[in-house]
């Protein structure tokens, strides 16, 4: 088997991490906005506003709320079919919990996406990803909060109606499996927005952590049926973000251990996907005595909301050993992961295994039967500009072209079906982990620094003319 004919190539990017402008239009503060940039190790911290001297990456970003035409000319010459990008929901919602729209915000996505369909560029949107509007945070305490399933699905009705003729490719909340590995107050990398209450235990937090994943599933749920009911020819999808847990060997133990951490980072599909809970996870639930708000009829909306496709992230994958060392998995720290010897990691300890995304398709198509959708991949590095201002990012073009071909195999040799392919970042922006400028991921180089400073001007990288010729082959020359 080929690629599709219509197979979509594309790139992805998120609203927070390239659009700047972010209290421009009537644009209210997402928790992106209040992040301070991290840097050397130091983690991002989220404040309780705009704090005179904090360098805040994502107010500026790389603008592209100003920028937006140039850049879509630059996307269509790269040969881009798609472009996967979020709508901020405070461009719409300023506070997130508003009646009524802001309609600065809902035109600007109406002249984004017309931009993009003059140039034969069809958007993939999603509707939430890390930009959580900040008063949901400070009234209502994000997402294990049941009001907040209202909230997303009043403003994800709001723009499936207005775009429902511009776009069809959905998601609901990227890497929503991410809280599971993250839970400290505000962390990067997820939707829910959580500050955990002091001195709170792990079990205490894995317990509002898995009542905030069940209120965005179900917002998630009631999302697909509604976006089915304004046009039964969306395609709506949820997006999790893929790391494969290897045992780091045959021994049994690390085999069960990486077996019950697959199970606890990935059981969100199989709520997306079947439409109910897994019974490993009930059996978990019922062993720790969690007590959770699920109500019928929430079980209800999660069976009539399956998803169409399952959209995924992979950047690297894990090794994990000793099941035998806890009785559970502990997901408050990934404790008792360790480095797989037998792959390289980038400078940020991302593991690089091209293999690794052949093996996770399988994975998938096997469990679910559903179109897979790779909606994020990339190479995270710090990019050399020469004295004539090119770039010669043969690193990036390496480890591309090798998931590529994993990606091809996986069709071919396994018969998955794949929608598309959407690479991280291909434009720079600003890194959602770290908050820094110089972890690029770009074919395309903007002219902007750590502390902010620079032209903003875009050039092309070497690996601009490879992806070029990657798209205009359709994935045959690599
Ligand atoms: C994913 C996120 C993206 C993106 C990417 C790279 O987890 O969906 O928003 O940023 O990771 O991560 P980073 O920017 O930290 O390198």
């Amino acid at each position: 088997m080929a690629l599709r004919k219509d197979f979509l190539w594309g790139g992805a990017v998120a609203a927070h991490q390239l659009e700047g402008g972010w209290n421009a239009g009537g644009k209210g503060p997402s928790v992106a906005d209040v992040m301070t940039a991290g840097s050397n190790g130091v983690e991002r911290r989220i404040t309780d506003g705009v704090l005179a001297g904090e360098n805040y990456p994502n107010h500026e970003a790389i603008d592209f709320y100003h920028r937006y035409k140039e850049d879509v000319a630059l996307f269509a010459e790269l040969g881009l079919n798609c472009f996967r990008t979020s709508i901020a929901w405070t461009r719409i919602f300023p506070n997130g919990d508003e009646e009524e729209p802001n309609e600065e915000g809902l035109q600007f996505y109406d002249d984004l996406f017309d931009e993009c369909l003059k140039n034969g560029i069809e958007p993939v949107i999603t509707l939430s990803h890390f930009e959580l509007p900040y008063h949901l945070v400070t009234e209502y305490g994000g997402f294990k909060n049941r009001k907040l399933i209202d909230f997303f699905v009043h403003f994800a009705e709001t723009v499936m109606t207005r775009y429902k003729d511009k776009v069809k490719y959905w998601m609901t909340f990227n890497e929503i499996n991410n809280q599971a590995n993250f839970m400290r107050d505000f962390a990067p990398f997820t939707n829910s927005g959580l500050k955990f209450p002091e001195g709170a235990s792990d079990v205490e937090r894995e317990e509002i952590m898995y009542q905030a994943a069940h209120y965005e599933l179900v917002a998630s749920a009631k999302v697909v049926e509604l976006g089915h009911n304004i046009n039964p020819d969306f395609q709506i999808g949820c997006m999790i973000a893929m790391c494969p847990i290897y045992p780091e060997s045959c021994k049994p133990e690390d085999m069960m251990a990486a077996t019950v951490a697959m199970q606890r980072r990935y059981w969100f599909a199989d709520v997306h996907v079947r439409g109910h809970y897994p019974n490993y996870l009930k059996a978990y639930f019922d062993r720790k005595a969690f007590k959770l708000d699920i109500t019928d009829e929430d079980i209800t909306a999660l069976a009539n909301g399956c998803v169409d496709y399952i959209g995924f992230s992979y950047y690297m994958s894990f090794a994990i050993k000793d099941h035998d060392k806890a009785p559970f998995f502990d997901y408050s720290e990934d404790k008792d992961l360790v480095r797989n010897q037998f792959v390289e990691a980038s400078e940020w300890g991302w593991q690089i295994d091209p293999l690794g995304l052949r093996w996770s398709m399988s994975w998938f198509y096997e469990r679910y039967e559903k179109p897979l959708f790779i909606v994020e991949n990339g190479f995270g590095a710090v990019d050399e500009l020469e004295a004539d201002g090119t770039i010669h990012d043969q690193y990036r073009i390496d480890y591309l072209s090798a998931h590529i071909k994993a990606m091809k195999e996986s069709v071919e040799y396994d018969g998955v079906d794949l929608m598309g392919y959407t690479p991280w970042g291909f434009i720079d922006l600003v890194s959602a982990g770290t908050g820094e400028m110089k972890k690029r991921y770009g074919f395309i180089y903007v002219d902007k620094d750590n502390d902010g400073n620079g032209s903003l001007s875009r050039s092309k990288k070497d690996s601009f003319a490879w992806y070029q010729k990657v798209i205009a082959t359709n994935g045959e020359k690599l």
